[in-house]
């Protein structure tokens, strides 16, 4: 009777290690999924002229690289005109090339 309550208590003890692994687990996953939101696949396929995020380049990317210009947020990717610079001609620069497209989108 001793060894089945033992055996009983082993058990309990084991599903309760299982249960808070699989809880860690799940927690870790989830952290790291609200650290990191951008997969590396989705890096892979998205379009760096993307600005804004929203599928497409198009005008909104220019106006959004603009404003990140004026509020001295660019970063060094949106050097569209390799000139070392991002300035409000990298701006105009991907103004110009959406208007080149015809239809204003690249995907
Ligand atoms: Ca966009
Ligand atoms: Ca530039």
């Amino acid at each position: 009777m001793q060894g089945w309550h033992r055996r009983r208590w082993y058990i309990g003890l084991a599903s309760s290690a299982v249960a808070a692994c699989l809880i860690l687990g799940i927690g870790m996953v989830t952290w790291h999924r609200a650290e990191h939101p951008t997969s590396v696949a989705q890096v892979q396929i998205m379009n760096p002229h993307d600005l804004n995020a929203d599928g497409q380049v198009d005008i909104v990317d220019a106006l959004v690289l603009a404003k990140r210009v004026q509020r001295h947020e660019a970063r060094p990717e949106n050097d569209l005109n390799h000139d070392g610079l991002v300035t409000a001609s990298d701006a105009d620069e991907l103004a110009s090339t959406i208007v080149r497209l015809q239809g204003g989108v690249s995907r």
